[in-house]
């Protein structure tokens, strides 16, 4: 596990190169969510691929930018799922973008996530991961003098905070989610919301507390966001650090896979906003 979580480390560094040199126009490619490709989306899944495919350690891999699981030792013990470049329909704009993991074992499925965690190339380039459900996210930052990862502390979201991030065309909403989204403002909460997963996140645990949404909408019934290589692998960083991540009403590492690109609606947060989420749930639902 650990030499899986070594290699995120070492590969961090050069996909922020990629980000910062390569070529991030787009592509007249479209992946499996139907997303165009940026040449930077493509290139790093391949370099990503390139690095996991050689630890012994791991059976099958499996990314945003992949049709289907690719098998890469059959007698490997772990199952890698990986979101190369989230966001990056925000380059563009010179916002912050991640590369978001989850380590499985036996399956992809929520309930065999063993670790994830996630790398945020913003203005520093940081990275959160989540060991095992007893330990809390360890966050860390890279310093390009030393070329070392520097350890920041663990990340714990206290019961309530003051962020409200969500996601969608707002006239897609269903007229409860905006109800919902509305009483939190009508709580003092505050917009944050830059349009990344990765930031968007960081952002709460950062701040110890808050809640992001990406509801069920008309135009994604089931929300946008992918449960193998997003929803599942936040879900834990999220309850390792204290806090509760559902699907309006299910916990989501609880939920079953039909298909390896298929998306939840997800609400990311502390304890109280959950549990507020969890009281009005018949909104948040189709
Ligand atoms: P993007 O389309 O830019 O790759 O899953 C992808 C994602 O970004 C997330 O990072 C982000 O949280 C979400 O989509 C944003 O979607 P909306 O623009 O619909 O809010």
């Amino acid at each position: 596990m650990q030499t899986i979580l070594d290699c995120f480390a070492s590969l961090a560094p050069k996909i922020q190169e990629l980000i910062i040199f390569g070529e991030t126009s787009y592509t007249s490619h479209t992946n499996q969510s139907g997303d165009i490709q940026l040449a930077l989306d493509i290139q790093s899944d391949v370099f990503i691929q390139e690095q996991l495919s050689a630890l012994p350690s791991i059976k099958a891999i499996f990314s945003e930018e992949k049709e289907d699981i690719f098998t890469t030792n059959p007698n490997g013990k772990y199952l890698v799922a990986y979101d190369p470049i989230d966001g990056s329909s925000l380059i563009g704009g010179n916002l912050s973008v991640g590369t978001i993991f989850g380590i499985y074992e036996e399956s992809f499925e929520g309930k065999n996530l063993k670790a994830s965690g996630y790398i945020l190339y913003g203005p520093r380039l940081e990275m959160v991961v989540a060991k095992d459900k007893d330990s809390l996210p360890l966050h860390s930052r890279y310093n390009p003098k030393t070329k070392k990862w520097d350890i920041q502390g663990e990340l714990t979201l206290e019961n309530q905070g003051n962020i409200n991030a969500t996601g969608g065309s707002q006239k897609f909403w269903s007229k409860e989610h905006k109800a919902m989204v509305e009483h939190f403002f009508s709580l003092g909460y505050r917009l944050r919301y830059s349009g990344g997963m990765v930031p968007d996140l960081h952002q709460i645990l950062i701040k110890k507390g808050g809640i992001f949404s990406y509801p069920s909408t008309q135009d994604h019934p089931n929300g946008k966001l992918r449960k193998l290589f997003e929803v599942f692998p936040f879900a834990f960083v999220f309850e390792c650090a204290g806090g509760e991540a559902i699907d309006g009403e299910r916990r989501l590492l609880d939920l079953p896979i039909s298909h390896s690109h298929e998306t939840s609606a997800c609400y990311f947060g502390s304890k109280n906003e959950i549990e507020l989420i969890k009281k009005g749930f018949s909104y948040a639902r189709k």
